[in-house]
């Protein structure tokens, strides 16, 4: 099959400053949860930390050079909320800021259009011993230090995404525990999907005040859900956790409410009195663009409360699960093939899901911020990295992409996860995203043959035939 997607389709990479920054204490950073958590006995894979991670606080030059070498309209990085604000609130580190707007100034001066989103996960430490997101305040921080990085960057950042998958930073945080900070309350789960809403609302209008020209955004990791079967239970385990991972966020940022079932169904982990009135308003605050990230599918079933259960829903081993209220619902595990995340492989999910998005909420404009896949490279004795399941995979969901486009779905770009290998947080260095290899004895950069492929896409715009592999 041959594509060709139309003249403006911007196409880009993304990355988030934990994951690929190191320098963790230099230049008046402050520690954030994620240092908190990773150096912390047990909780990451082989111990691994983001203290080094790919250097690309020193080697953000020749990164930027490998990002317009690539022919790309557009990177998405995030901004370390402990790196400007290092205490969370209080004094701004300015060495922070700067290395930021410098950062800006090198995309620019490449041609290269910033996408920068304010959070993508490492919570200053000092506000979650304050509390962290299941407590109110944490939102107003999060406003006064989106305040701080506007006005600094302003319109120089073409478009400012107020959170990266808040439904990690809730669920996985404060849920099951297997992100930072490592919490297992239900209660505080919800309460975080609150104050993140609301975060977000708060933000969004700093922004708009900001940085007028600007446009706003916030990306979220909607998931799809599929039933076992047609029975009418697994319909309501879908529906279920639908409202928790979807609607949750969805429901106050794009209609100013939650939805009543979710309220309903979780009625007995929380009362849900920490929303105050207005909140909800607060949360809708005017999207120029949704961003979607998308990996795979999951596949749900009502459990009957005797057969033994799967709970393959791919987010970690943990005795708690991040499904807050939806505990009966049972996550089966799928038809391969499989990236080395035991994600299952299916693009046609991601058609799907942004002709949900298209057909719900008509005249929003999409893109997807993040799609790829972990696979275990062999660098070959020419040093050559032929990752040909990462090109088929990555082929396969632009596809998907246009498919959702000829349909009728409005989306304005695609951002490959990763541009690097990174810290794949939980997985620490183990597994590998990038469509360029990170050497992390030596700090090499190589492009693996997907990147060669993405050039090629970026450049033409054009979808060629797959490769054979
Ligand atoms: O690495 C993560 C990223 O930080 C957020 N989205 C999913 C990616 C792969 O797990």
């Amino acid at each position: 099959m041959r594509r060709v997607f139309p003249e403006g389709f911007v196409w880009g990479s993304a990355t988030a400053a934990y994951q690929i920054e190191g320098a963790a204490t230099e230049d008046g950073r402050g520690p954030s949860i994620w240092d908190t958590y990773s150096h912390t006995s047990g909780r990451t894979l082989n111990g691994d930390t983001g203290d080094v991670a790919a250097d690309h606080y020193h080697r953000w030059a020749e990164d930027l050079g490998h990002v317009a070498g690539l022919g790309l309209g557009a990177y998405r990085f995030s901004i370390s909320w402990p790196r400007v604000r290092p205490g969370g609130c209080g004094p701004v580190n300015r060495a922070g800021l700067d290395f930021y707007s410098r950062l800006v100034d090198g995309l620019l001066e490449r041609g290269v259009r910033p996408v920068a989103t304010l959070y993508h996960w490492d919570l200053p430490q000092e506000l979650e011993d304050a509390g962290g997101w299941p407590t109110r305040d944490t939102a107003l921080r999060f406003a006064e230090y989106a305040a701080e990085v506007v006005g600094a960057l302003g319109d120089r950042v073409h478009t400012w995404t107020t959170f990266n998958e808040p439904w990690c930073s809730a669920y996985l945080g404060y849920g099951s525990g297997v992100h930072a900070p490592g919490r297992t309350e239900p209660a505080a789960a919800l309460a975080a999907v609150h104050h993140l809403n609301l975060a977000h609302g708060l933000a969004g209008r700093v922004i708009r005040e900001l940085a007028p020209a600007a446009e706003l955004s916030v990306t979220l990791n909607l998931h799809v859900f599929r039933p076992a079967s047609g029975s009418a239970a697994d319909a309501d385990a879908v529906r279920r956790v639908d409202a928790l991972a979807n609607r949750a966020f969805l429901g106050p940022m794009l209609d100013g409410a939650y939805p009543a079932d979710l309220l309903a169904d979780t009625a007995t982990v929380t009362d849900w009195s920490f929303v105050r009135d207005g909140d909800e308003r607060t949360a809708a605050a005017p999207l120029d663009v949704l961003g979607v990230n998308y990996y795979s599918t999951a596949l749900v079933r009502a459990w009957d409360g005797v057969s033994a259960r799967s709970d393959a829903d791919g987010h970690g081993s943990s005795a708690h699960t991040p499904w807050v209220g939806a505990e009966d619902v049972d996550f089966l595990p799928q038809p391969g093939p499989h990236t080395a995340m035991g994600w299952n492989i299916e693009p046609a999910g991601l058609t799907e899901l942004l002709l949900r998005l298209h057909r719900e909420h008509p005249g929003l404009p999409l893109m997807v911020t993040e799609n790829g896949a972990a696979f275990d490279d062999v660098v070959s004795p020419d040093g050559r990295v032929r990752d040909g399941r990462r090109v088929d995979y990555l082929h396969r969901h632009v596809d998907a992409v246009g498919a959702a486009m000829d349909a009728g779905a409005d989306v304005r770009g695609y951002f490959v996860w990763s541009l690097l290998d990174n810290f794949e947080w939980g997985y620490g260095y183990d597994r590998r995203f990038g469509i360029i290899r990170v050497d992390y004895d030596t700090q090499q950069r190589t492009w693996k043959d997907s990147a060669h492929w993405y050039r090629a896409l970026a450049t033409t715009g054009r979808l060629e035939p797959p490769p054979s592999r």
